[in-house]
């Protein structure tokens, strides 16, 4: 028992001093003019230390989440959806966005204006999941600047958690949770003129207009992978935010990627004249 009061002391004095305050901070953040906002935790360099998340992820000003994805794979259990037949088999993962209509308390979901996250880890020591790192992505749709605003799901861990949403390996060390709201910045901006990326073919510099040069341009960037074109997202150093002008080929609503779609659409408004494209001029 007294080896026990000690090994705990000693343990304590080692770990204690890791978990300084401010102990684990969740925040999030707008990549670049993208609608794209990463949800971020800083475990304040111990690995492992969150078990599981219950988030609540909400936007105001009349903005909806449309879509989350990327999520952190360290944190792949996730327990409101999660299908275990009798054998202890898994027969679905779920997801890590939970019900809205499974219990009081939950946001809504995808395509409102907020979403419950629930994501746990099974892993241990070595393989613990980083102490910091992007837990997921949402996706925001806004005509409006808004206020992101990320806060702890008290009924999805349970009263044994001393901060809300968050499970704890060494709860007895009792760290505290900072959550960072953030204010998002609707509409493009740094782009004057959707599909504008380039004056010529291999130029990459906007001239006020767009022109069939400038779907050479962005297919340039697509470089074949065996026969299909490759995604660029938002978050890639290639990404131009003047190029994703859709999220399909006839929607003419950005989504945070380049693809093949945005050519499409581009396209799309070139309409042949006498077999060659029109030029549209930039506002
Ligand atoms: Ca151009
Ligand atoms: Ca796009």
């Amino acid at each position: 028992m007294k080896k026990a009061v000690f090994f705990s002391v000693v343990l304590f004095l080692f770990v204690a001093p890791a978990l300084a305050d401010p102990n684990v901070v969740i925040w999030v953040e707008q990549v670049g003019d993208t609608n794209e906002v990463t949800v971020n935790y800083d475990m304040n360099g111990v690995a492992g230390e969150i078990r599981a998340f219950g988030l609540d992820i909400t936007v105001d000003s009349g903005a909806i989440v449309y879509d989350a994805c990327e999520f952190e794979p360290n944190y792949w259990v996730y327990p409101g959806s999660i299908d275990i037949n009798e054998e202890g088999g898994i027969d679905d993962v779920g997801s890590p966005i939970a019900d809205g209509n499974e219990f009081p308390g939950t946001q809504p979901g995808l395509d409102s204006n907020g979403v419950t996250i629930e994501m746990g880890s099974l892993y241990v020591g070595a393989n613990s999941p980083p102490s910091s790192g992007v837990l997921l992505s949402i996706f925001i749709d806004s005509a409006n600047d808004c206020n992101v605003v990320p806060a702890g799901n008290a009924a999805r861990t349970g009263s044994e958690s001393p901060s809300p949403g968050i499970v704890f390996k060494n709860w007895w060390l009792w760290p505290h949770v900072y959550f960072r709201p953030f204010r998002f910045i609707a509409g493009p901006q740094g782009c004057a003129c959707l599909g504008d990326v380039s004056s010529a073919v291999a130029s990459g510099v906007p001239d006020g207009k767009i022109t069939d040069d400038d779907i050479v341009y962005i297919n340039s960037l697509l470089v074949n992978f065996g026969g299909r074109k490759r995604t660029i997202a938002s978050s890639d150093s290639n990404f131009d935010l003047c190029a994703d002008v859709s999220s399909a080929v006839a929607s003419g609503v950005p989504d945070g990627k380049v693809t093949d779609d945005d050519i499409v659409y581009i396209n799309s408004r070139l309409v042949n004249e006498g077999g060659r494209k029109r030029t549209i001029t930039c506002p």
